[in-house]
């Protein structure tokens, strides 16, 4: 049995850079079974790993080929039943990540459609353009570029959100809303108890012959339809009396609308998982640029999420960091002499707030950014194509590397760091003899890249230290799953105007828990009367005066009372 949805707590893993159990250099499942009392020891409820089945190896494995099997060099279906029993075994259950928006232009159904199959042609949004070879409209994908490729065969452009390889689907033909029923229907067999719904937003398109502004993406996101199918998908495979935990990625900005999914009475998803903490200081449509003085707009935009969420009894994960931001102390905070201090502030603030938590693999020990230094180790489609667009702009390879060093999901994606040993424990391969998993031709899976701070920055030394995340990360967690505050607790900011402190309450039959954090260097005085409060958790160990709280650089203390 899993803990109500506000004390729940997933783990967040990119499976080919957590574990490597047979020595290719590519982590697996049986590497992720290895961690599991690891895990466990943290506070871990759920292991969400991002999709582990064939791909076409565009995008991280987000190009599905194969909705019913799982790609070799991660294991095998029998793996897979494994892990679910020996994570259930310590009260932990598997979320499958699910690519219900596009599927890879490699699977059958794609290429039975280009292949002239009328049947298959309409599982896809494909289009005759009015201008020939040239795309209908200017819309551009989320990775750059046009969203419509042209396929010669057909003579005709396909729609695509994300990648040129990711081919989005067509929810108004009824076969492809049962095609996505039978993908959950499949897994729930296997004994899969949640499921994370990827870029489900996307998933109803509006007039997508209309040309549109640029960077304008409302034809795609929370189009006219994505209510009524998501329903349908969903009610068609799932019974309303089994227990399943079902949440969907939405990144809309507006937040009235990202609400409608997960609203009590709509039937829809447990809980949405959204981008408000993420988008700290970059905006939902520019990843690449940042704002100098973020802090109020931000603190602004959590306060208005989480109060209509809790106006509307709606549920919510929340996550920092993931496969698809760079890493949050190196963006947000401190990465260097206040590594410490700021991993355990984000930590702080994701904890508490209402919802499930999300702690992305290496989070809970402070890993940093990877600093590459050179453009060739970056493989991420996204950053590839900035890459190349922003050659074409006339942006130097100085520059770009620069931009990429600090919002690349490449530096997520590094191998996680275990110990000092070599390649940080991730794999006894040595780095330099790691290879692709090919399928056919192509490089389906590639192995991670080490960030070289693996020697200072590890698992191993992190739990040794005075002044460990983990540690602290699972202390916190246990003060989550203890309080009543926490699990149905109002939610309130304080100190809303304060430039450098963020601040809320939780309360609940009158105890109340608060959270401080200062997300800035230089110190600060808490202007909030704390009488009669006692600290809970502080990321600095001197003893703090409840009539005067001066907080130090990236300082968080938890108090209640
Ligand atoms: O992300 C969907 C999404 O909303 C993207 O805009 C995401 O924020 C992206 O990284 C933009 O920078 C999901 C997955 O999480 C992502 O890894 C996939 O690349 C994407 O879907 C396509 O399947
Ligand atoms: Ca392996």
């Amino acid at each position: 049995m899993l803990p109500s949805i506000n004390q729940r707590v997933i783990y967040h893993v990119y499976l080919k850079s957590f574990c490597d159990a047979n020595g290719d250099f590519i982590g697996d499942l049986k590497g992720l079974m290895q961690k599991l009392e690891y895990l466990k020891a943290l506070g871990v409820d759920i292991i969400w790993f991002t999709p582990i089945f064939k791909s076409g190896g565009a995008d991280g494995g987000y190009d599905i080929v194969d909705y019913n099997d799982i790609e070799e060099c991660f294991g095998s279906l029998d793996d897979l039943k494994e892990l679910i029993n020996q994570a259930r075994a310590l009260n932990m259950e598997i979320m499958l990540d699910i690519v219900l928006n596009h599927v890879s232009t490699k699977n059958e159904m794609f290429k039975k459609a280009i292949s002239g199959d009328k049947d298959y042609e309409d599982y896809f949004l494909f289009v005759k353009s009015p201008k020939g070879k040239d795309a209908p409209t200017k819309i551009e994908s989320v990775f750059g570029g046009s969203a419509w490729e042209y396929v010669p065969a057909l003579d005709k452009h396909y729609f695509h959100v994300f990648a040129i390889e990711q081919a989005d689907l067509n929810y108004d033909n009824p076969k492809v809303i049962k095609f996505a029923q039978d993908v959950f229907k499949f897994w729930k067999n296997l004994g899969v108890k949640c499921f994370r719904l990827d870029a489900i937003c996307h998933i109803s398109k509006g007039d997508i012959l209309k040309e549109y502004e640029k960077g304008d993406r409302s034809v795609h996101v929370n189009g006219p339809k994505v209510h009524e199918f998501l329903k349908e998908i969903l009610h068609g495979a799932f019974s309303k009396d089994e227990e399943y935990y079902i949440i969907g990625e939405v990144s809309s900005p507006n937040i009235d609308k990202l609400l409608q999914y997960t609203k009590k009475d709509r039937e829809e998803l447990d809980a949405v998982y959204h981008f408000k903490l993420q988008e700290t200081n970059c905006t939902s449509n520019n990843k690449w640029a940042f704002e100098e003085n973020y802090f109020l707009p931000f603190k602004k935009r959590v306060d208005d999420y989480f109060l209509a969420m809790q106006a509307n009894d709606a549920k919510t994960v929340n996550a920092f960091e993931s496969h698809d931001f760079s890493r949050g102390v190196s963006r947000i905070l401190n990465d260097n002499k206040y590594r410490y201090e700021s991993a355990t502030t984000l930590l702080s603030v994701q904890m508490f707030l209402p919802g499930t938590v999300s702690i992305f693999q290496g989070q809970e020990i402070g890993m940093t950014n990877a600093y590459f230094t050179d453009l060739n180790k970056f493989d991420d489609v996204e950053s590839k194509n900035y890459i190349n667009k922003s050659r074409s702009e006339g942006k130097s390879d100085k520059e770009i590397l620069d931009i990429l060093n600090k919002s690349s999901r490449d530096n997520a994606r590094t191998a996680m760091q275990w110990s000092s040993d070599k390649n940080g424990g991730f794999s006894v391969l040595d780095e330099k003899l790691a290879k692709p998993y090919y399928v056919d031709d192509t490089p389906v899976v590639i192995p991670p890249k080490i960030n070289p701070n693996y020697k200072e920055i590890n698992v191993k030394k992190d739990m040794e230290s005075q002044k460990s995340v983990f540690n602290f990360a699972k202390n916190i967690i246990s003060i989550r799953k203890e309080l009543k505050a926490i699990e149905c607790g109002k939610y309130e900011m304080i100190l809303k105007d304060d430039p450098q402190v963020l601040a809320y309450k939780r309360e609940f039959e009158g105890h109340e828990l608060i959270v401080v954090s200062n997300f800035f260097e230089n110190e600060t005085k808490v202007n909030y009367d704390l009488d009669g409060f006692k600290v809970l958790a502080d990321n600095y160990k001197e003893q703090v005066s409840l009539e005067n709280v001066i907080l130090k650089p990236y300082q968080t203390i938890i108090f209640y009372k």
